[in-house]
């Protein structure tokens, strides 16, 4: 969505106070959002409403001053802070003849960036497509009249808003079915992984929450880590072997957020499947955010939404090294643990998550009546100490 020759588009950051308790956590993490999407922050416009405006969603004061600060700072975009019908979307880009973005929008900006794998980014462009679907109505031709100048009046007709309709659904038909057929193929791995008497263990939690760190310290691999949301986009699977046990497939995946677009939770399926399928979940927390037992809610809100919530999960309360914690572990009333103090960082504390996998796996096994004899012997893949 934004153009970035030789650096970030400069862009407004817009954001209203409705009165919510969690208001500057949320303005702090647009923040994080326009920074990770690559934008260049030139200004943040805020305000207090009771409710949003109809046409604007700020109202026309805020609108008039959000216009000003665009100018004086040579912003090409403004991003909101909250979801934008198509109508105050389009009302805002004519009235500030500037591209908007709402939250959204900014996400699967994100999104894009960042997809590598065919999957990926067959996902992203299902998710952008119907997301684009809801706003191609009658009268988005503003943005024609935008790049146009003079001699375009009206832009497209409703014949080919008919026509652009039509070869989106037709798009969105055949996404579809490339995505239907990669689930298949993913369904026959997890099938012969489950076969083999392999655990299978996801990372999961909210995005930046050092879920690829941990995963690169207990697989020994380099996944990609770094301090921007959603770093991580496709699932990585790497065998691990832990002492007294057989071996585990752990799976590194996206990161969640607050709000995270219906679109993406959607096209996303496949992938997020994986959660879904595991024998167990490593929720991982970034403790000293101020804001982490709203990220927890967050998370298993989206777990119960794509049914993983009746997978086991152990809480990995992750980054004690800001904190001054101890590492450390607690069980719940059935005696298994649930919850494992760590810093994935300096390594404090990974035995306890390695202790936490091998005791489900003894769970597992007794469940089942396998015998551990029957689990395969560790191959080329990362030994973990
Ligand atoms: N101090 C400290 N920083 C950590 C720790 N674990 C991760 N980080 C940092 O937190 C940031 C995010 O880490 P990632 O491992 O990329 O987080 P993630 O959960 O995979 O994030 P997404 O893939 O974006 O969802 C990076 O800058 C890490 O270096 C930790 O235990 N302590
Ligand atoms: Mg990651």
């Amino acid at each position: 969505m934004f153009d970035r020759p030789g650096g970030g588009d400069a862009a407004v950051l817009v954001s209203l106070d409705f009165g919510e308790p969690d208001y500057e956590e949320s303005l702090q993490e647009l923040r994080q959002l326009a920074i990770s999407a690559g934008l260049d922050i030139r200004a943040t416009v805020e305000g207090k409403r009771p409710k949003p405006d109809a046409k604007y969603f700020v109202g026309t004061g805020k609108a008039e001053e959000l216009s000003a600060t665009m100018k004086a700072t040579e912003s090409l975009v403004a991003v909101f802070n909250h979801d934008l019908s198509p109508s105050q979307q389009r009302n805002l880009e004519r009235f500030l003849e500037r591209r908007v973005a709402d939250r959204t929008g900014l996400i699967l900006d994100i999104f894009a960036q960042r997809a590598q794998s065919h999957e990926g980014k067959l996902q992203v462009e299902l998710a952008q497509l119907e997301h684009l679907s809801t706003r191609l109505v009658r009268g988005w031709t503003h943005l024609e009249r935008q790049k146009g100048g003079i001699g375009v009046r009206g832009g497209p007709g409703e014949t080919q808003l008919e026509l652009d309709r039509r070869m989106l659904r037709v798009r969105i038909k055949g996404l579809r079915g490339k995505l239907a057929k990669l689930k298949q193929q993913r369904g026959i791995q997890r099938r012969s992984r489950k076969r083999s008497q392999v655990m299978s263990v996801s990372l999961v939690g909210y995005t930046n929450a050092g879920k690829s760190t941990l995963f690169n310290r207990l697989t020994q691999s380099g996944v990609y880590v770094a301090d921007q949301l959603f770093a991580t986009l496709d699932t990585t699977s790497r065998k691990l072997f832990i002492p007294e046990g057989g071996p585990v497939v752990l799976s590194d995946t996206v990161g969640f957020i607050k709000h995270l677009p219906h679109a993406l939770v959607e096209a996303f399926g496949a992938t997020l499947e994986e959660a879904v399928q595991a024998d167990l979940l490593l929720h991982v927390v970034d403790v000293a955010s101020t804001n982490r037992d709203e990220q927890i809610l967050q998370v298993n809100c989206v777990l119960s939404e794509i049914g993983a919530d009746q997978v086991h999960q152990v809480l990995v309360l992750n980054q004690i090294d800001r904190t001054g914690m101890e590492p450390g572990l607690e069980r719940d009333e059935y005696g298994r643990i649930c919850k494992i103090r760590v810093s994935a960082k300096t390594g404090d504390g990974l035995h306890f998550v390695r202790q936490a996998l091998a005791e489900h796996q003894r769970r597992l096994i007794e469940q089942s009546g396998i015998e551990k004899t029957s689990f395969e012997q560790p191959s080329q893949s990362s030994a973990v100490a």
